[in-house]
């Protein structure tokens, strides 16, 4: 009795001995057997589903069962895809309230974009694996510890778009077939494909955690007209050149910002990524931030932003992470105009006994229980891994469009390359949007402006190699192709629904034309050196209907 009496006196003081089951669940990513000297890396999707066997059973399977999950369990899927965006509750116990802006819990738009989303990646992941540890448990007495071994070794497969342009193979069917238990052995039976939708639970609709999707879509939907995914969100995807974007932003970058947020020079790591939220399903959930988690294909465009990440990490270990305080955006417990640092809480996310997460303690995948090819921390030096890491970037991401120009006997070839750096305040145009640069008619560039961030100045530099082989423009000098795209540059403004917006109305749009010379790279293990680099204005053209103005 007296025990209970101070228990309960505890409570009320809020200061609870019981601090355990009142702690939110930790992230901590899939705990690993120390003896096993290694960890599992994750997974190219598209290989887990190749390879088949006990791990895509499983993967498939443990998605399954937490898309199942009863949607008021913290760790259902319901709840963990719900973290980002909608519904604008508070998660787990972790505190805090709405915020007056954006008032989901992540941040896009600002440094923290590439921290905050690893724990949330590593959240799922240890979610998932749990899930599948159950599910092996249950396979019969001859599979049982092939099973768990896969459980184990299941981390969170991520989807490489700048690789592939094409979206998973996996994520199309509506059924998959994988094998279940039968008795003592197993049978291979259809299920639903969770990488196809997420059913959203009937009490959500209802409005039971608030204001969820104002069309009420009972389910995610991508590229909506029949037939048109994968064709349409394929044809989206190879519109845009991802494979040189990553390309130039992994070379060309020399700091943090400049590669994972935003940046003059190159397209950043997150307008990239906001690229394929456009593209992959042709707008719809997967591209509002306030929806777009529960889109299956979240968590495997985002492993793969991790995984992007920690490729610069390995190559750039000074440059791992912004070290710097700004004024943040508004976010689920976080009001807009909050200094924000790298000691920063990745708010809900927390380490065991309430310790906040923050970018310096996310800082190092080691911390977290996986890894990726190429970065096997626990047999390689650094200076091994970065070396490595750069021949698999060269291997997958060196687009060698541009064309050679002639040079010396053993000197390393150079090539000119043009860049139309665009600013914009994302405040004066409707968003969702995309921002289409044509050159004499072609098309020469694109970037998406998502509905999150609401304002702030958007900025990136995109390379024209591709409009610029195509035409006579290859075999002209620097001062002709420049007098040849003075005044035939053409900025056009697409909303969703295809209408276009009013160019006068957007006073801070600004194009310039960069020209640079880089020296190509003479082996595997190096990148091209980007050289000075001289920026023009030149003319710009935009169009709204049918009328054209020069600016
Ligand atoms: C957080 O979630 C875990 C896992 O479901 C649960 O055990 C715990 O009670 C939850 N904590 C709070 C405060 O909701
Ligand atoms: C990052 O690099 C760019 C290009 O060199 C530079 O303009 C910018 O100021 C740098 N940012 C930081 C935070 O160092
Ligand atoms: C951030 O890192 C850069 C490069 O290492 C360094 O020059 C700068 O002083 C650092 N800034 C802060 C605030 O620590
Ligand atoms: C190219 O133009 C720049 C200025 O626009 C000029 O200084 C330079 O001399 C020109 N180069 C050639 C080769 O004509
Ligand atoms: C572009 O054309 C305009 C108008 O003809 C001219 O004033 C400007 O100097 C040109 N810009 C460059 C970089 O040649
Ligand atoms: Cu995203």
């Amino acid at each position: 009795m007296r025990l209970k009496a101070a228990a309960i006196a505890f409570l009320a003081l809020g200061t609870a001995p019981f601090a355990v089951a009142l702690d939110p669940y930790p992230v901590t990513g899939v705990s690993v057997d120390p003896k096993a000297g290694s960890v599992p890396l994750r997974q190219n999707i598209n290989d887990l589903q190749s390879a088949g066997g006990a791990p895509w059973d499983l993967y498939i399977r443990a998605l399954s069962a937490m898309q199942a999950a009863n949607e008021r369990d913290p760790l259902s899927y319901f709840q963990i895809e719900g973290i980002h965006g909608r519904p604008f509750v508070e998660w787990n116990g972790t505190g805090g309230q709405q915020s007056t802006g954006w008032a989901g819990y992540c941040p896009h738009g600002e440094p923290l974009f590439a921290s905050w989303h690893r724990p949330y990646v590593c959240l799922f992941e240890q979610v998932l694996v749990s899930n599948a540890r159950q599910i092996a448990s249950k396979y019969p007495q001859k599979y049982r510890q092939q099973y768990e071994q896969a459980a184990n070794n299941l981390r969170a497969p991520y989807w490489d778009w700048a690789a592939d342009s094409t979206v998973p193979p996996a994520t199309v069917p509506t059924t998959v077939e994988v094998n279940f238990p039968n008795g003592q052995g197993l049978q291979r039976r259809s299920t639903p494909n969770p990488l196809y939708t997420y059913k959203i639970p009937p009490a959500v609709l209802n409005g039971e955690f608030g204001t969820f999707d104002s069309e009420k879509r009972p389910e995610t939907i991508r590229c909506p007209a029949p037939g048109t995914y994968p064709a349409t969100a394929n044809s989206n995807l190879a519109s845009r050149p991802y494979k040189q974007w990553i390309y130039d932003a992994f070379t060309r970058a020399t700091n943090f910002t400049d590669f994972a947020y935003m940046s003059n020079n190159v397209v950043s790591l997150e307008q990239i990524h906001n690229g394929i939220h456009w593209d992959a399903a042709c707008g719809q959930q997967f591209v509002s931030p306030d929806l777009a988690a529960f889109d299956p294909l979240f968590m495997l465009h985002h492993a793969n932003v991790d995984r992007l990440w920690a490729y610069w990490q390995a190559l750039r270990p000074d440059q791992d992470i912004f070290n710097y305080s700004y004024k943040g955006l508004s976010r689920f417990a976080t009001p807009g105009g909050t200094l924000i640092s790298p000691r920063s809480p990745l708010t809900p996310f927390f380490a065991p006994h309430r310790v906040p997460l923050t970018t310096e303690s996310v800082r190092s995948i080691k911390s977290f229980g996986y890894s990726y090819q190429e970065l096997e921390y626990w047999k390689k030096s650094p200076a091994q891994m970065k070396q490595d890491a750069t021949v698999l970037i060269n291997r997958l991401y060196s687009t060698g469009s541009a064309s050679r120009r002639s040079s010396p006997r053993g000197q390393p070839p150079q090539v000119r390359r043009y860049f139309a750096q665009v600013h914009l305040d994302r405040a004066e145009v409707e968003k969702p949007c995309q921002v289409n640069l044509y050159l004499d008619g072609n098309k020469a560039g694109s970037l998406v402006v998502m509905n999150q961030p609401a304002d702030g100045v958007l900025t990136a530099g995109l390379p024209l190699d591709e409009v610029i082989q195509q035409s006579d423009m290859h075999a002209m000098s620097a001062n002709e192709t420049v007098n040849a795209i003075n005044g035939t540059l053409t900025v056009v403004i697409v909303k969703a629904d295809g209408s276009t917006i009013d160019i006068t109305k957007v006073p801070s749009l600004k194009v310039d034309l960069e020209d640079v010379m880089v020296t190509k790279p003479v082996a595997d293990d190096q990148f091209p050196k980007f050289g000075a680099s001289r920026l023009r204005n030149v003319g710009v053209k935009h169009r709204h209907s049918l009328i054209e103005t020069v600016i």
